[in-house]
């Protein structure tokens, strides 16, 4: 089945901010659509973000480049290319562009058409994405890591942690994980609203807080998991995303927490979240430390890694080179995974197998400005990912992520396992079997 058109527009993402969506045709008239999210905690290793840069159209932030590189490049390079060979598609997306990190075409110039040729494929199979991609293999649900504080560059620095999280750790199924989430999420908003310290809704739609210090939102967690009626670290734990490349002060060497104007070597730091692992029921936390300092990495596996899962996002970008790196020298034990930090539907799922393959866990993840697409969700399970992050428990963009969630669990029917949350060493023991 031939690819006979692609083209591109310039639509929407959750934050009002402009971004590509692609659209490919196949010989029979099926079509398939593709669009790119964006992060703005981004990593400095992550695929190149193409943006026009031109501060009279959009604020500099409009993606005409990228789009005109679809359809002056792209476009001409796929047309009569088989659809149904993922593969053998991203790799000629990826010598076309000819950079290591996408920066002369644009991640955002090929992401988009790889998922649009993807769902081409799946429709044109008559086959649900999920099974399309994992060609039949992907039976694991994920278990959810949903956001209930946002803050960070997601929230003006309202915390300087970016993300406080929770995971139903207690759950048998999709549907308590729901309800344990909708519970405590909602419980949490109750808390802050009565205590006046309710700000807003953050960028990914967990609650933007008024706090004096970091630790205030674990306290508030642990609150809210109570108020909610379930008992902390049983049914509910946190999970935490530091984004600590942010924290990190090149200058001083040090890690800032600006709001509760405190400084810290990377040894000191790792103490402040050995001490919040002892005293709060935390299960996972995302790059403790900068993308530049493997040193701190290594100590923090060392000294956690045993007891809860260390994701490397920033550190890693869903980059194979550096995620070997990293299994080499023992720098975390799971894996955030995210489509447009390396560009390629194909690159991402090799992510998830060489993290896999290592005894590690994966973390499928939306980026903080998002769209109607819920690709991810059936990338997860195509993939038996183990765990989904996409932010909240609210607004539509992530919601359409956990409710396609449903309906893959639905569509699977008796095929659907759960297994829930993994520690890092019952990974391995199911990487053995
Ligand atoms: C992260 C993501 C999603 P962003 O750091 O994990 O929460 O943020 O998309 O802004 O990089
Ligand atoms: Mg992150």
């Amino acid at each position: 089945m031939k690819i006979t058109s692609i083209k591109a527009w310039q639509i929407f993402d959750s934050r009002g901010l402009p971004t590509v969506e692609a659209e490919v045709t196949l010989a029979n008239g099926v079509r398939g659509r593709g669009i790119t999210p964006s992060g703005i905690s981004t990593g400095q290793f992550e695929a190149l973000e193409l943006r026009d840069g031109d501060p009279k159209r959009f604020r500099g932030k409009s993606v005409f480049k990228a789009i005109a590189n679809i359809q002056n490049e792209i476009a001409p390079a796929l047309y009569g290319t088989s659809v149904f060979d993922q593969a053998v598609l991203d790799n000629k997306l990826i010598e076309l562009d000819g950079t290591s990190n996408k920066s002369r075409l644009g991640a955002n110039a090929i992401l988009p058409v790889s998922m649009a040729a993807a769902n081409a494929a799946a429709t044109a199979r008559n086959e649900p994405l999920h099974a399309y991609l994992g060609e039949g293999k992907g039976t694991l649900l994920p278990v959810p890591e949903i956001q209930i504080i946002g803050g960070g560059a997601h929230a003006n620095w309202r915390t300087d942690v970016q993300d406080f999280l929770l995971i139903a750790t207690g759950a048998r199924n999709l549907e308590e994980v729901l309800e344990v989430t909708h519970n405590v999420y909602h419980a949490a908003g109750d808390i802050l609203r009565s205590r006046k310290k309710y700000f807003g809704v953050a960028d990914e739609g967990g609650f933007w807080p008024e706090f004096e210090r970091n630790e205030d939102a674990l306290d508030l967690l642990v609150e809210a998991i109570c108020r909610a009626g379930y008992t902390p670290g049983r049914e509910a734990s946190i999970a935490l995303d530091i984004a600590a490349s942010d924290l990190y002060s090149v200058e001083k060497g040090r890690y800032l927490f600006n709001l509760e104007n405190r400084e810290f070597t990377s040894s000191e730091f790792i103490g402040v979240m050995a001490d919040w692992c002892d005293r709060f029921p935390i299960v996972s936390i995302e790059d403790p430390l900068a993308d530049t300092d493997w040193d701190g990495w290594r100590e923090i596996v060392g000294t956690l890694g045993s007891r809860i899962q260390i994701v490397g996002d920033d550190l890693f970008t869903t980059n194979t080179q550096r995620i070997s790196t990293g299994i080499e020298k023992c720098a975390a034990n799971a894996v955030l995974i995210k489509l447009n930090q390396i560009g390629t539907v194909t690159e991402a799922i090799e992510a998830i197998h060489l993290a896999q393959s290592a005894g590690w866990q994966s973390i499928v993840s939306a980026r903080s400005g998002e769209t109607e697409d819920a690709f991810i969700s059936h990338l997860a399970v195509a993939t038996n990912a183990g765990q989904l992050k996409v932010g909240s428990f609210s607004r539509s963009e992530r919601m359409v992520k956990w409710n396609e969630l449903l309906r893959i669990q639905r569509d699977l029917g008796a095929r659907a396992e759960f297994i829930g949350f993994l520690k890092p060493k019952q990974v391995c023991e199911r990487k053995k079997k």
